[in-house]
C-alpha cells in the first residue's frame, strides 16, 4: 500500500475536533435537561416490597409499631435516609415535638434543577400504635423512596428542583408535614410548584382514586390510567385527611392517589376493578394486621409507577432539550496491521429510553491508505452497525467523518464500542478518538 506521509487536518478532522473538544474529557459530560422529557422507567415492583419488609421487620423489632415518638419510627427514618445519602441525595432531619415526644420530618434534595421551581413529592412514615402500619403508610413512603432511588440510577437532571419528603406524626394530625410548612418562608413556600402525596396506595381490596385538586396534577394522573384502561375515581374525601392538606392550605399546587381505607367497596367498583364489593378498601386500616400481608401487589406496583410518571412528567420544564450530550473517548487503540479488530469504549448514562433514529458518531482513525479499514459502531446489546467498509481503491489517508445511524432500537444506556479491523497487509495507525451524541 502506499507509503505513510504526514497530512495537514483537513476540514472534516478540524470539525470532529471541535465537537470532541466539547466533550471535554473522555469520560460523558453532565447529563441534560432532555432526559427529563422521556418516559418515567418501570419502578420494580420487588424493589418496592423489599422496602416493606424492612419496615415490616423494623415494626416487629420495635414493640410492634413505627409510631410517632416511638424506636420504631425513628429506625424507619434511619432507614429510608441511609438509602438516600447513598443514591446522592442532600438529606436532613427536621425535628419536632408532639404530645411530649420528639418527631421527625426526612427532607430529600435532589441536586440541581431550578431553585425556583420545587416539585415535591412525599408521604408519612409514621404508623398508628396499633400496628406496623406498612400499607398505611409503608406503601406511600416506599413507593416514593424508589422513586427518588430511580431518579438517581437514571441520574435525572429535570428543570424544575426535585425534593422528595417522609412525614412524622401524620396520625396525630397531620403534625409534621403542618410543621414542615409552617416553618417554610413565605419566598420559600412561593416556589413549590407543587407538592404530590402519596398515603395508603396500595390497599388489599383496592380502589384506584385520584386527588381532585390541581388540574394539571389531576389529569398526569388520569392520563397515566388512561393509558393503562384503568378507570379512576375522584378522592373527595380526602382534602383534610393527609399531608397535603398543609400544602393546598397554604396555596401550593397538590395532587395524589389513594387506594382506599375503612370505606367499603360498592358493586359498581368492584365491577370496574375487581375485589370484594361490600368490604371495605383496607380492613386492616389502622389495625395490627396492616402487615406485610396486607397489601395488593397490583395496585402498588401501578401507583408506584404513576408516581414515577408524575415525578418525570411535572419536572420536566418546557424548554427545548438543549443540544445532545458528547459521550466521548479520546484514548489511543492501535489497529494491528491485517489482524484482528479492535475496540474502543464509550459509557452512555443518564439518558432514558432508547437511542435516536439519527445517532451521530464522530470518528477521528489515523491510518495510512484509509481502504484496509471497516469500521462498525456496537450497540450495548452487540449488534454491529456497518459504518465504513474496505476498498482497496481507497488509498487515501485516515477516517475522520461523522456517520448517523438508525440506532433507535438500542437503549441508550450502556457500553457502546467503535470497532476497527485493517483487513489488509502493511500500512497501519490507530484510533485517534471518537463520540456519540445523544
Ligand atoms: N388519614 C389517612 C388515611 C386516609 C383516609 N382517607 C384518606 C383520603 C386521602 C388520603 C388518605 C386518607 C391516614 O390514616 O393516614
Ligand atoms: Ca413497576
Ligand atoms: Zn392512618
Ligand atoms: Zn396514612
Amino acid at each position: 500500500m502506499s507509503p505513510a506521509r504526514p497530512r495537514s487536518l483537513s476540514v472534516a478532522a478540524l470539525a470532529v475536533a471541535a465537537l470532541l473538544a466539547a466533550a471535554a474529557p473522555a469520560v460523558q459530560a453532565a447529563p441534560t435537561a432532555e432526559a427529563a422529557l422521556a418516559a418515567a422507567p418501570d419502578i420494580p415492583l420487588a424493589n418496592v416490597k423489599a422496602h416493606l419488609t424492612q419496615l415490616q421487620s423494623i415494626a416487629t423489632a420495635n414493640s410492634g409499631n413505627r409510631a410517632h415518638g416511638r424506636a420504631g419510627y425513628k429506625a424507619s427514618v434511619d432507614y429510608v435516609k441511609a438509602k438516600l445519602d447513598a443514591a446522592g441525595y442532600t438529606t436532613a432531619l427536621q425535628q419536632f415535638t408532639s404530645g411530649g415526644a420528639t418527631g421527625y420530618n426526612l427532607i430529600a434534595d435532589w441536586p440541581g434543577g431550578d431553585p425556583n421551581k420545587v416539585l415535591m413529592a412525599g408521604s408519612h412514615l409514621d404508623s398508628v400504635t396499633s400496628g406496623a402500619g406498612i400499607n398505611d403508610n409503608g406503601s406511600g413512603s416506599a413507593a416514593v423512596l424508589e422513586t427518588a432511588l430511580a431518579v438517581s440510577r437514571a441520574q435525572l437532571a429535570p428543570d424544575k428542583h426535585l425534593r422528595f419528603a417522609w412525614w412524622g406524626a401524620e396520625e396525630l394530625g397531620l403534625v409534621g408535614s403542618k410543621y414542615y410548612v409552617n416553618n417554610l418562608a413565605t419566598a420559600e413556600r412561593s416556589k413549590l410548584a407543587g407538592y404530590l402525596n402519596f398515603d395508603m396506595i396500595g390497599s388489599p381490596n383496592p380502589g384506584y382514586f385520584v386527588y381532585d385538586d390541581d388540574p394539571v396534577i389531576e389529569q398526569t394522573f388520569k392520563d397515566y390510567y388512561a393509558g393503562l384502561s384503568i378507570p379512576t375515581e375522584i378522592e373527595t374525601e380526602g382534602d383534610g385527611r393527609s399531608d397535603h392538606a398543609p400544602f393546598k392550605n397554604a396555596g401550593v399546587p397538590v395532587g395524589g392517589l389513594f387506594s382506599g381505607a375503612d370505606y367499603t367497596k360498592t358493586s359498581a367498583q368492584a365491577q370496574k376493578w375487581g375485589g370484594t364489593a361490600g368490604q371495605a378498601f383496607d380492613r386492616c386500616y389502622h389495625s395490627s394486621c396492616d402487615t406485610t400481608a396486607n397489601i395488593n401487589d397490583t395496585a402498588l406496583d401501578r401507583n408506584s409507577d404513576a408516581i414515577a410518571h408524575a415525578v418525570w412528567t411535572l419536572s420536566a420544564g418546557t424548554t427545548t432539550p438543549p443540544t445532545g450530550t458528547v459521550f466521548s473517548n479520546t484514548a489511543d487503540v492501535a489497529v494491528p496491521d491485517n489482524g484482528a479488530a479492535v475496540t474502543s469504549p464509550v459509557s452512555v448514562t443518564g439518558r432514558t429510553g432508547n437511542a435516536p433514529s439519527a445517532l451521530k458518531v464522530a470518528v477521528d482513525i489515523k491510518h495510512t491508505y484509509r481502504g484496509d479499514l471497516v469500521v462498525d459502531l456496537l450497540a450495548p446489546d452487540g449488534t454491529a452497525y456497518r459504518l465504513k467498509n474496505s476498498s482497496g481503491s481507497d488509498s487515501a489517508d485516515n477516517v475522520i467523518a461523522t456517520y448517523t445511524v438508525n440506532a433507535s432500537s438500542e437503549t441508550a444506556n450502556g457500553t457502546w464500542k467503535l470497532q476497527v479491523r485493517d483487513v489488509a497487509a502493511q500500512d497501519t495507525g490507530y484510533i485517534d478518538s471518537w463520540g456519540l451524541t445523544f
